[in-house]
């Protein structure tokens, strides 16, 4: 991996520092290689977009981010010698993987499948300068620095978290949140769709769940409410699968349940309703593991979010189940968790879960406070203190908590994904995940507000080799890309520890 080059344009002017002029490695998240080269292209007016059969999708997707701004045609067409950036599907590669090629007659971008051409196409819009993300048009020129990328994921698994159950947020916004993620190569959405407050999935086998569970008022301090219907829960999983971002769903048991049991008072012990709650204490609700219907209510949820869920991965939750007895937790996870591969799917479940016999399931490692994880099966890694996107900045910083600490973006950059956890083999490590939870969010500026910059410091531990990782690198690379977010309109915090141009 080569640094960027350290010398300043002198184009210019304005103040605050110089930006770097763009290289083949100014790229989030760094590529494994980058190796420059002499000369660059120059996208002109006659510039065109070759692909054929799947990368035709792709290539029309490059075309429309780059008409707006450069005011090209840039015709998606099967073939042209020069002048063109060439897309194509190469058998030799697989998976995520692609390479790039940058000279002055051409562009060439290849990858064993369309996801590892969609990850190229991120890294390509990314070098070419920031008035790109303009919707009008601008003047230009739109030089891509020569050079070659040959580029592929560190872990399978690199993910955000959207929790709608404290706060709803529209499928507008989870839209605009996954079309922002995809950039960095993120490539799972989970949803967190149920908690004490509301609860956000259409379920058809028990409507009350959201004619009650996501009424307006169901947020935190009473504001908002809302749930997604089916449809739109499958517009947003047609929308990130565009994107090459899969769907996790999460329905949260048997804890954090409280407007399940407001909707259904039969899924608590007593079967008395519990009251509406619209504030954020965790621990208190639990679903009742001597009871049949628990099963049923949970077979059903299963049943239903797996038909709508084109992904392999369902979230059961498991987190905080303060309430539930631990012979109960144990029986309902060793009843619970196989019903997610009934239905075709493989569950993913909070690090509580390590203590069920859970042969398949991924665990997801959050409380960097508990007894050391120890599993036999695969780790999702979010650790509070590095990866929690509703941890503060700073104490003075708006949005978030602080139960984890504060948490700056190079606290979340300095941390190694397969080394934090001393029991759990490296090989067990399968990705990395950053949870934004909204108990403080209403709004889409405060949740990117939290996210942004410091998703990118997790995409990139999730996606480059180790060997490219580098405080100084990063900050540099993330100080150039502050003016794509500025002309995306996206709400992000320039932290003091990073050289934004
Ligand atoms: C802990 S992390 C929770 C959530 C809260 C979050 C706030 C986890 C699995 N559970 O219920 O929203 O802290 O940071």
């Amino acid at each position: 991996f080569l640094a960027l080059p350290l010398a300043v344009t002198t184009a210019s002017a304005g103040p605050g520092p110089a930006p770097l002029p763009l290289s083949i490695s100014s790229v989030l998240p760094a590529p494994a290689e980058a190796i420059p080269g002499r000369e660059g292209f120059d996208l002109t007016p006659d510039t065109v977009i070759t692909a054929g059969g799947p990368a035709v999708a792709i290539a029309e997707q490059l075309a429309a981010a780059w008409r707006p701004a450069t005011g090209f045609p840039l015709p998606v067409v099967e073939d042209a010698t020069n002048n063109a950036i060439k897309i194509s599907l190469d058998g030799r590669l697989d998976g995520e993987a692609y390479r790039l090629g940058v000279d002055r007659d051409r562009v060439e971008l290849t990858a064993g499948t369309p996801a590892g051409l969609f990850n190229g196409v991120q890294t390509l819009r990314q070098l070419v300068p920031a008035e790109i993300e303009s919707r009008k048009i601008q003047k230009g020129p739109w030089t891509i620095p020569g050079g070659r990328i040959n580029d592929r994921p560190r872990f399978a698994y690199r993910g955000a978290m959207l929790d709608l159950a404290r706060h709803f947020h529209t499928p507008d916004e989870v839209k605009r949140y996954i079309d922002q993620i995809s950039r960095f190569k993120i490539n799972f959405l989970h949803l967190h769709l149920s908690d004490d407050q509301g609860w956000r999935i259409q379920i058809d086998s028990w409507p009350r769940l959201t004619s009650i569970g996501g009424a307006p008022g169901t947020g935190v301090r009473g504001t908002g409410g809302g749930f997604l219907t089916k449809a739109e829960y499958r517009e947003i999983v047609e929308f990130a699968a565009q994107r090459y971002v899969t769907i996790v769903p999460e329905i949260d048991m048997p804890g954090h349940v409280n407007a399940a049991q407001v909707a259904y008072p039969e899924l608590t012990c007593d079967a008395v309703a519990p009251r509406p709650r619209i504030d954020i204490r965790v621990g208190y609700s639990s679903l009742c593991a001597g009871k049949e219907i628990t099963y049923r209510f949970a077979e059903d949820v299963i049943r239903e979010l797996a038909a709508m869920t084109p992904g392999p991965f369902l979230h059961i939750g498991g987190d905080e189940a303060h309430s539930t007895p631990h012979a109960d937790y144990l029986t309902f996870q060793e009843r619970v968790l196989p019903m997610v591969g009934k239905y075709g799917k493989t569950a993913i479940g909070w690090q509580e879960i390590a203590a069920a016999k859970q042969p398949n399931a991924i665990v997801q490692y959050w409380n960097h406070q508990a007894p050391p994880l120890e599993t036999t099966g695969r780790v999702i890694m979010s650790p509070a203190d590095r990866a929690y996107l509703d941890m503060q900045y700073d104490l003075l910083t708006p949005g978030g908590l602080h139960w984890a600490g504060t948490t700056e973006v190079r606290d979340s950059y300095s941390w190694d994904p397969d080394q934090l956890l001393s029991r759990v083999p490296k090989e067990l490590v399968f990705g990395v995940e950053a949870p934004l939870w909204s108990e403080t969010l209403t709004d889409l500026a405060e949740i990117e507000f939290l996210a942004f910059p410091r998703l990118v410091a997790i995409a990139e531990l999730g996606w480059s080799p180790r060997s490219t990782h580098d405080w100084n690198s990063f900050k540099a690379r993330l100080g150039a890309y502050g003016p794509r977010w500025t002309r995306q309109g996206v709400h992000f915090y320039s932290s003091p520890q990073i050289p934004w141009s």
